[in-house]
């Protein structure tokens, strides 16, 4: 036994020389400057600004003295089953690529650069001023069933007609872009990119244009309107990754009005947080505030905008603890914000109304809600649902604490999904399902499939693998239904040198109506109906 404890103890040593021998190569100045763009791009999102991990794990350099360059390659290349994507197979990292970002992160970790206030605001592009923009709605088309396609890898928003599928325009955002979200009226559309430029698109003209740009952030992923009465559409919100800030906007200017550092402490454990990024941020209807919630802090903070356009642009921030890790989530009773902390496996429920934690939830493994799916059930009543990404099961949860008090923020149907890694469900009011991804399924027959779950019965009604999707390599991911509820549009997101296609199925029958693809559509992920957004149907 001691034998064979001294072998493995010399072949570690062995391993932590050798890789100290080796050592990471010195980057030029150039390559420093390439290589901290890839990270930013690719990594940061997962490891943080900093390397020093949230929902990947910490990669500074003391990670690799044991494991050293050759596990980096290969990691980097082929991923890994926790999550973390094959960007060598995939084809967006090249060998050299691969070679530079393993160097890089043998090498010390170094401040990821700032941005002044002074600094936003020289980002700021007003392209249309209000003014100049239409009155009335200068399109025959139904805008309000809009339908806009993130076309992820481009950095572009394609804007197509939910009805007759026709694509209307194409328009420039931010890199990788992330998400829209509707303002209140449902007149805008924002668009925020990882690269933290935030873009406002206006769907009144005949052909919808971006109408102002700014860059708060270096990285990004939540942008918001102000949605309270008086207040529609008339601010704006961007949460950043990276620097540890939010800024507020002008709604219809995107002018920057103020930033708003979120550096703090943790909950509970107390230590400061340098890296404290802004994850989903909503808009109360009860209050003229913004519900935001730091990652790394575990907190979630109200932050009541109705006096930042008053002398001092006061701000007022009701900080509340809430869960380590907190990362995206949806509206339960148009009330209840649930928001996923999916690196411990819980669900904060905040009710926006009393300002306050409702309750706490188990989910199954990484909840990843997306928004969630809301529907009433004949028995049970209003429920909200969430899937998960490290388990397979869709966690269903009773919502309505009023009306059906023995229930409520019970976990009342752990559904068995065939697959882990789903990303995304979505339901509307008039289909009888809720649609569930598998998008980062390790099994690539499980992100090429799809399920539909009986609202009624709480169980899998049907899966199927869609057709050519595995073909060309396609992940299903993100489900919108159109604004009558008739028909549902999943993406599938193929990598760069393969078509992708988006396919619309009915949304009774489930039967597939017709696909939509062409040149132009460059990796689809998030879609979003301009009614179904801007009311919060999901
Ligand atoms: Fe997202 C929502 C963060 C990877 C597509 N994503 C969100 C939100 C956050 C987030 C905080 C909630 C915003 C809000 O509501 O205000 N996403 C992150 C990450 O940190 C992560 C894990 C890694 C990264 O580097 O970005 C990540 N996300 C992805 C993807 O790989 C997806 C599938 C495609 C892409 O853009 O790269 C993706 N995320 C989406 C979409 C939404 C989203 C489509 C909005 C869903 C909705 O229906 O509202």
């Amino acid at each position: 036994m001691k034998r064979l404890w001294f072998i493995i103890i010399s072949v570690l040593l062995f391993a932590a020389w050798s890789a100290a021998q080796n050592g990471p190569e010195a980057l030029s100045p150039e390559e420093m400057v390439r290589a901290s763009q890839i990270y930013f791009d690719r990594c940061s999102g997962c490891h943080g600004a900093t390397r020093k991990g949230a929902t990947g794990p910490s990669l500074e350099p003391e990670q690799f003295t044991v494991k050293g360059p050759e596990y980096l390659k290969a990691v980097i290349w082929g991923g890994l089953p926790g999550g973390m994507p094959d960007w060598g197979r995939q084809g967006v990292l090249t060998d050299e690529d691969i070679a530079l970002m393993t160097s890089y992160l043998q090498s010390p970790v170094e401040a990821p650069p700032q941005l002044s206030f002074g600094d936003i605001q020289e980002t700021w592009k007003l392209i249309k001023a209000p003014e100049d923009r239409p009155a009335t709605p200068q399109t025959e088309r139904e805008w309000q069933d809009y339908i806009g396609v993130i076309l992820r890898d481009v950095g572009k928003v394609a804007i197509l007609d939910g009805d007759s599928k026709d694509l209307i325009t194409i328009l420039d955002t931010g890199f990788a872009t992330h998400i829209l979200r509707s303002s209140k009226s449902g007149r805008y559309f924002m668009a925020i990119g990882r690269d933290g430029k935030a873009s406002l698109i206006d769907l009144w003209p005949q052909v919808p244009e971006v109408v102002a740009e700014v860059r708060p952030c270096l990285d990004a992923r939540s942008i918001e309107s102000s949605k309270y009465e008086g207040f529609e559409d008339s601010l704006a919100i961007v949460g950043c990754y990276w620097p540890s800030h939010f800024v507020v906007l002008d709604g219809l200017t995107l002018e920057p009005i103020k930033v708003v550092s979120t550096v703090s402490y943790a909950k509970g454990v107390g230590e400061r947080i340098d890296e404290a990024r802004v994850a989903a941020i909503v808009a109360s209807e009860f209050f003229p505030e913004w519900i935001v919630n730091i990652k790394e802090a575990g907190q979630t903070w109200l932050v009541d905008y109705s006096s930042v356009m008053e002398p001092g642009r006061p701000l007022k921030i009701t900080m509340i603890d809430t869960e380590l890790y907190l990362h995206d989530g949806g509206w339960a009773m148009g009330r209840y914000f649930i928001v996923a902390a999916n690196a411990v496996n819980k669900l904060i429920v905040i009710d926006t109304k009393t300002r306050q934690v409702a309750a706490e939830i188990e989910a199954g493994t990484r909840p990843h809600p997306g928004r969630g799916a809301n529907w009433v059930h004949p028995e049970l009543g209003p429920l909200w649902a969430t899937g998960n990404i490290g388990s397979p099961e869709m966690t269903v949860v009773a919502v309505d604490p009023e009306n059906y008090p023995e229930n409520a923020w019970q976990v009342v149907e752990r559904i068995e999904m065939p697959y882990t890694g789903t990303l995304f469900i979505k339901t509307h009011p008039k289909s009888p399902w809720v649609i569930s991804d598998f998008t980062v399924s390790p099994n690539p027959e499980g992100a090429a499939s799809l399920c539909a779950i009986d609202k009624e019965s709480l169980e899998v009604n049907s899966c199927w693998q869609v057709p050519g999707a595995a073909e060309v390599n396609a992940r299903m991911v993100h489900t919108e239904f159109n604004k009558a509820g008739t028909e549902f549009w999943v993406s599938a997101w193929a990598p760069l040198d393969k078509q992708s296609f988006i396919v619309v199925y009915d949304a009774q029958t489930l039967e597939e109506k017709t696909r939509i693809s062409g040149e132009w559509a460059i990796t689809p992920t998030g879609k979003f109906n301009v009614y179904n957004t801007a009311n919060d149907i999901y």
